[in-house]
């Protein structure tokens, strides 16, 4: 990056936010007003995003003391005009742009703004109208479209350089009805994003006679369903005493867990600084905890499909689809919740209240035993939940970061929402999707999350060991072969990090400090358990696959370097190749005893259902870090019993 010195006029924030706070209204203001001011960003700009440049940790320290202030924005931006992208650090303390980097031949995500902005211009195009009039649709105002992402090796040869969008075009029943329910089956707008220009209106029907829009009922609001509401129970959540947490300013404390909450444009929720307290010390856990890319190719190479790869994350931003909780619906008991602050394409801010949920749950029975003579002795486990919800056009995801009692991390995703779906011809079958109602089949597809986790037990350095069974060879020690030993084998490097899931030998992670030990004279450490991981099944010479090789594997071990955080490459948006994990660790750095940082690859190989449709019963994938070690023994013997009847 360049550097040039900032001018004077803006007031610098006078505010005394953590280092890890997300920015604030006032600073995404701020910060849009100096690259205004400084670099020209004028009307023809757009921001992709604006977010806290977070500390290093070297940095930190320092910054938390007190004895040091800076705060950063770092920006991505572009003219539409000549479609050059430029990354930009701007110093809130010194009201100065520090940094601008020109970003040639870079897209960098598309914005909600333009996906609105692309919905409007087609729903008013002439051309989308008489494609639409042929398949006797007229009212444009039931129409919804959905601009979609390209990856580079899909994009036509003339189209080359062009900030590229395809859109599916959908239309409702009614003026409730459900959008995602009627495709318009091989009809796609292909858009210039920065001129607002439809390029070329795809229609694979073209002049023939359109089959006609089957009779499809896909409709989940209570008031168009063909069925009666079944009668439930009231079920409450009570807490009398209320919440069992403390949140002072960003830092959340919660029975022995201690973490701080970050927030941000592109990720969502990120969780900081993780620890346990145990005795009197405050033991590290995790530095950082967030999801850092999502993956989701169609497997359908059919004309209304063949685009249709997501990268959630990078094209777009859980961040910015993040969605308003409700009380009592998305969350059940005392909650808390805080609003989060992201920002539209003019720079201006924008508050999403609600946005991050934290709240406490009963999680059934945490240990019991029962014997003869003292009786039976139970104990009931409590979680603290820390959820978002994120709507990405027709899908939802709601993610759950949640911390047991016993020092376990489970970290959940619910799949929910509208599946894709599109028509086949009368007496046609779908090859690459399940029928799911008349003549409509919801193309299979996988949703691959990276789970960016950098783990720092007991401090940073540390080492990540593949922990195997091994079966024993029936012998002379062993004549029934009941034998059974465990083979932990530190990775050294980068390559050897770069580790697949293994039913046979029930493969998973343990990050290890073997610089500390336990009580027990043996290391601390935490294990990755590796549940929702799947293989790619994707051709390695496909453009997906080159586009995500990060999916090639279950997990990927780095050693920490401040600027790797987006494993399919800064900008997936056109991107013709995977320019993030496979890039890094080509260079095999070592990763023995050093900071390091794990990446995991699992979510939900989406085999779709008739059971799905309409609306998609939430599908469940998760894993977890659990404690091996790290503890002398069951850090949940203080866990008192249950008042009375379990009234509390
Ligand atoms: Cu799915």
């Amino acid at each position: 990056m360049t550097s040039s010195p900032g001018s004077a006029g803006i007031a610098a924030d006078t505010g005394r936010p953590h280092p890890l706070d997300p920015l604030t209204v006032g600073e995404i203001q701020q910060v849009a007003t100096i690259l205004r001011r400084d670099r020209g960003v004028g009307a023809s700009w757009r921001f992709a995003s604006i977010e806290l440049r977070e500390p290093g940790k070297d940095g930190l320290p320092a910054l938390e003391a007190g004895q040091l202030t800076r705060r950063e924005a770092l920006v991505v931006c572009w003219d539409r005009e000549n479609g050059q992208a430029w990354r930009a650090v701007v110093s809130l303390t010194s009201a100065a742009v520090t940094a601008w980097e020109h970003l040639p031949g870079q897209h960098p995500n598309i914005t909600v703004d333009e996906w609105h902005e692309c919905d409007q211009m087609l729903r008013a195009h002439p051309a989308l109208a008489g494609a639409l009039s042929r398949r006797g649709i007229t009212n444009l105002s039931l129409v919804l479209t959905d601009v979609w992402a390209y990856g580079a090796a899909l994009v036509p040869e003339r189209y080359r350089g062009v900030r590229l969008g395809w859109s599916d075009v959908w239309y409702r029943d009614s003026v409730q009805g459900n959008p995602y329910a009627h495709h318009v089956t091989g009809l796609h707008p292909v858009v210039d994003l920065n001129s607002m220009q439809l390029l070329e209106l795809e229609d694979t029907i073209g002049d023939e006679a359109p089959a006609g829009q089957p009779a499809v009922m896909g409709e989940y609001l209570p008031a168009l369903i063909p069925v009666p509401l079944r009668q439930v129970k009231p079920l409450r959540v009570s807490q009398p005493e209320g919440v069992g947490f403390t949140l002072e300013g960003r830092r959340l404390s919660w029975q022995n867990w201690q973490l701080r909450i970050g927030f941000n444009q592109r990720e969502g929720l990120v969780l900081h600084q993780l620890a346990f307290r145990d005795g009197g010390r405050l033991r590290s856990v995790a530095h950082r905890l967030s999801f850092a890319e999502m993956i989701v190719p169609y497997r359908d190479p059919s004309p209304d499909h063949y685009r249709r790869t997501a990268f959630d994350i990078g094209e777009w931003g859980l961040g910015f689809m993040t969605t308003s909780l409700e009380l009592g619906c998305d969350c059940l008991g005392e909650i808390t919740y805080l609003d989060a602050v992201v920002h539209n394409s003019r720079g201006e801010p924008r508050i999403i209240a609600n946005a991050i949920c934290i709240h406490e749950e009963d999680s059934g029975v945490l240990w019991k035993h029962v014997d003869h003579v003292a009786g039976a002795e139970v104990r009931r486990s409590r979680r603290l939940v820390i959820s978002f919800h994120i709507t990405v056009a027709n899908y939802e995801y709601l993610v759950y970061w949640r911390f047991y009692q016993d020092g376990n991390i489970e970290c959940e995703v619910r799949a929910t929402g509208i599946m894709v779906t599109s028509h086949f011809a009368e007496n046609g079958q779908p090859r690459y999707g399940t029928l799911v109602d008349q003549r409509t089949y919801a193309p299979f597809h996988q949703h691959f999350i990276v789970a960016r986790l950098d783990m720092d037990v007991d401090g940073r350095n540390n080492t990540v060991y593949v922990t195997e069974s091994v079966p024993a060879v029936a012998g002379q020690d062993d004549p029934y072969g009941l034998g059974l030993s465990v083979k932990d084998t530190p990775l050294l490097t980068e390559a050897e990090g770069k580790q697949d899931y293994d039913w046979g030998t029930q493969r998973a992670w343990k990050v290890v400090n073997d610089n500390v030990r336990n009580g027990l004279g043996t290391q601390t450490g935490y294990k990755l358990v590796p549940s929702g991981a799947f293989p790619p099944l994707l051709d390695r010479s496909s453009p997906a696959y080159q586009r995500a090789e990060v999916i090639g594997h279950t997990l990927w071990v780095t050693p920490y370097r401040e600027d790797e955080r987006w494993p399919c490459g800064e900008f997936p948006n056109l991107s013709e190749m995977d320019r993030g994990l496979p890039a890094w660790t080509a260079q095999n750095r070592p990763i023995e005893n050093t900071d390091v940082v794990l990446w995991y690859v699992f979510g939900i190989h989406h085999v779709t259902r008739p059971e799905d449709w309409p609306v998609m019963p939430a599908d469940i994938t998760s894993f977890w870090l659990k404690p091996f070690g790290f503890f002398d023994r069951n850090p949940a013997l203080d866990v008192p019993p249950s008042a009375t009847e379990c009234g509390d």
